[in-house]
């Protein structure tokens, strides 16, 4: 029998998830159906955040299994296509079968795969569409999931990223995960990741943190959601001498975490290295004690801002 590994991220969060889960699930559906002998298994490549947990234990469903290295395994990949985020040694992987994806498109591959994105909220958007489409059954464990990841992927539709796909995938799903109103289930799930409390200063860097190449320059962007601002300043010193730490011992050209407020939908930056990068990226002379109002999303806003800054500065890398 075929064993196919379903993963997402580095760092995986609700969205990374739960697309594994969902898409081993209808994969699996699919393969019943013809009558093919193969098995998908949702894997993640590390520890859930408690926002994952919350929509894990709510729907009642077990954790994945914990997959870090690609080799001689075969393996989809959802909800990244990058590199830097994927499974170590993914160039030793029996093959990569599948990508889908929502985020920007960064990958290369020497064969022919099936290759899937599309410009919306969640990678569970899309998987919600393909089950539908195909009319797959979808039970209301997997309903219920793939809505967390909607509502946790567009910050219960605050995100710019967000689209009116997102939202009418939201209705249907709600209705067979029975919850009665999404946008408090939403805040549920966002309050569960918010707390700052009782964590180290490494666990808020690493809570949801992605690397990138920028134009041959290491960055890494973490971004949490605060409830309340407070917290954040009460732990603000300790994250950063952490945060030059971190840039000193893996090299990083920059370390930017972006703290951001869903209720004043804004966000506030704490950064360790290429501080002119930021500023000049984001168009602000100063970064300590600035809110950003409407910087919402890593995907959408702060990363591109910074590749297109490093992509236009190709000197300056240190
Ligand atoms: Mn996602």
């Amino acid at each position: 029998m075929d064993i196919f590994y379903v993963v997402g991220h580095k760092n995986p969060d609700t969205d990374s998830v739960c697309s594994a889960i969902a898409l081993s699930d209808y994969l699996s559906k699919c393969s019943t159906k013809t009558n093919s002998d193969e098995k998908y298994e949702p894997a993640i490549q590390g520890e859930i955040n408690e926002e994952t947990k919350c929509a894990l234990n709510k729907f009642g469903v077990e954790t994945p299994l914990i997959l870090t290295d690609a080799t001689n395994k075969k393996v989809i990949l959802v909800d990244h296509n990058n590199k830097m985020q994927t499974l170590d040694n993914i160039e030793k992987a029996e093959k990569i079968v599948r990508v889908l994806d929502h985020h920007p498109i960064n990958f290369s591959y020497q064969e022919q795969i099936e290759f899937l994105t599309m410009p919306v909220g969640s990678t569970a958007t899309i998987i919600a569409q393909m089950y539908f489409k195909e009319n797959i059954n979808i039970d209301k464990k997997i309903a219920g999931l793939l809505l967390s990841a909607i509502l946790s992927d567009t910050v219960v539709f605050k995100s710019p990223t967000t689209t009116d796909i997102d939202k009418i995938m939201a209705k249907k799903l709600e209705k067979i995960a029975d919850i009665s109103n999404f946008e408090v289930f939403g805040l549920e799930l966002k309050k569960a990741k918010a707390s700052l409390k009782n964590k180290t200063p490494c666990q808020i860097i690493d809570a949801d943190f992605k690397e990138f190449n920028m134009n041959g320059c290491k960055v890494g962007i973490g971004q949490l959601e605060v409830v309340d601002f407070e917290d954040f300043y009460a732990i603000k010193e300790q994250v950063s001498s952490q945060m030059k730490k971190m840039k000193q011992d893996k090299n990083y050209t920059l370390v930017l975490l972006v703290f951001t407020d869903i209720l004043r939908e804004g966000s506030e930056f704490l950064t360790a290295g290429d501080v002119d990068a930021v500023k000049k990226a984001f168009n602000i002379s100063t970064i300590d004690g600035i809110f950003l109002k409407g910087m919402m999303s890593r995907k959408k806003q702060v990363a591109p801002l910074l590749e297109n800054y490093y992509n236009k500065n190709q000197n300056n890398k240190n």
